[in-house]
């Protein structure tokens, strides 16, 4: 498989999968500076414009979500879904809201270009992100996480997810003291062999 990717973005949510999940797989720098995201050939992998992009023998996907639970369902052995319908809709709820809501909330830091032409509405935009960041953290810290991973002691696909959008929190100015269980959770994927391999390969924001 290979994964097409942007260091620092949310690309490195699947790297993390697929080092746990323990398939082979190859990482394929795309090069924001240049923009090659807009442009042909990456645009005939993923007409969005955007990383991931995972490119298997099954088929071209992209959205981090539905990438996630591929790579889950390839390696059932890992056990990187529950089997447990209740625990399995909590798994996905969180992934929702990852993708819905906190995920373009810091997009709103670099990218308000996407829903305003006025590069004063860009910097108003980019100003509340502390705030609406801060809100969707303590959503996480009280709501959503387990002790120390999202559904308790077993990882799931989610978590890789939600490590990679913790590492965005500081830089948003998100006070991470304040988050005792979102720290223990950055503790917890830390010290997983998959977080050492997708940091060493440069995908992981520091
Ligand atoms: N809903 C998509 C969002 C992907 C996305 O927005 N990726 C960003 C990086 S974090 C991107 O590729 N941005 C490139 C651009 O805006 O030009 C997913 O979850 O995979």
């Amino acid at each position: 498989m290979k994964l097409y990717y942007s260091p620092g973005t949310i690309a490195s949510a699947s790297a993390l999968a697929l080092e746990e999940a323990r398939l082979p797989w190859e990482p394929v720098r795309v090069d924001f500076e240049a923009e090659e995201q807009r442009q042909e050939p990456y645009l005939s992998l993923n007409p969005k414009g955007r990383v991931p992009v995972l490119v298997t023998t099954d088929g071209t996907f992209s959205e981090t979500g539905a990438i996630l639970e591929y790579i889950a369902a390839r390696a059932p052995e890992a056990g990187l879904t529950p089997a447990d319908p209740v625990a399995l809709t909590r798994m996905r709820a969180a992934m929702y809201y990852f993708a819905s809501t906190m995920h373009p909330n810091h997009a709103h830091k670099r990218r308000g270009h996407r829903w305003s032409d006025d590069p004063a509405a860009w910097v108003s935009m980019a100003a509340k992100v502390p705030d609406t960041m801060t809100d969707c953290a303590a959503y996480v810290e009280e709501h959503l996480l387990g002790d120390p991973f999202l559904l308790g002691d077993r990882l799931c696909v989610a978590d890789c997810y939600l490590y990679t959008i913790s590492t965005w929190l500081a830089g948003d100015g998100v006070d991470l003291d304040a988050l005792p269980r979102l720290r223990a959770f950055q503790q917890a994927m830390a010290a997983r062999p998959s977080v050492a391999r997708v940091t060493e390969l440069g995908m992981i924001a520091r």
